[in-house]
């Protein structure tokens, strides 16, 4: 690595998804690996601007930048990150793989079905018709954690940092009192100071920018 990694967000969101933008998890994986790292901003207003689309076609935060590399979806930068620091992913094969595995389904077995679920409910529907599939993946994740600390590997690893951050959402942690190794191991992830210290920070960060915006 031969320049200190950025994490670009946005400059300002609305309070609702304060604590929740997605450059949290770069940040807390950061923050566990004591890897350096510096925050750049992008406006808010200018998220389909030419210079942003470059960096996350979507408009959307977070990207990395790791030298001459840049990158977007969360799920990736935290991967590269894992690459770099071995507090994150173990090396040797076994445990590589068995995090590399828990990562994708972090992101395709649980939050594909966790975002929608959360996204339906918002509008209070009756019945959410992904009920059933949410809580299906969610006793399946729960019978695995109430064998086991973490995900992969025998020790914390990025894919524990990824499911935390998809399980913490308000509604699903909710939702997790019917299963008790579920809600165990997301508050004993999110009990670690590294996740503590990169909420604050990004929690100030949006607050800077109030102040700013209010000059
Ligand atoms: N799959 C993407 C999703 C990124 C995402 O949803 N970012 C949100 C902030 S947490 C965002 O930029 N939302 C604004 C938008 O979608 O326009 C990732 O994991 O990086």
């Amino acid at each position: 690595m031969t320049s200190p990694l950025t994490i670009w967000t946005y400059d300002w969101v609305p309070q609702g998804p304060r604590g929740h933008v997605r450059d949290i998890r770069l940040r807390w994986a950061c923050e566990e690996s004591g890897l350096p790292y510096t925050i750049r901003s992008v406006r808010f207003e200018d998220r389909t601007s030419p210079e942003h689309l470059a960096r996350q076609p979507f408009a959307q935060v977070p990207a990395l930048q790791d030298g001459e590399i840049t990158l977007f979806e969360s799920g990736a930068c935290l991967l590269h990150l894992a690459e770099t620091s071995e507090i994150l992913m173990p090396r040797d094969p076994k445990g590589r793989s068995e995090t590399l595995e828990w990562v994708i389904s972090a992101l395709n077995s649980i939050e594909m079905v966790s975002v929608p679920w959360w996204f339906i409910g918002l509008s209070k529907p009756p019945e959410n018709p992904l009920e059933g599939w949410l809580q299906s993946r969610l006793a399946r994740l729960e019978a695995v954690l109430s064998r086991r600390q973490y995900l992969a590997a025998d020790r914390f690893t990025v894919a524990d940092l990824l499911m935390a951050d998809i399980l913490r959402v308000k509604t699903l942690r909710a939702a997790l009192g019917d299963y008790p190794a579920l809600e165990a191991y997301t508050n004993r992830i999110l009990d670690r100071p590294a996740f503590r210290k990169a909420h604050q920070d990004q929690l100030d960060h949006f607050a800077a920018a109030d102040a700013a915006r209010a000059k």
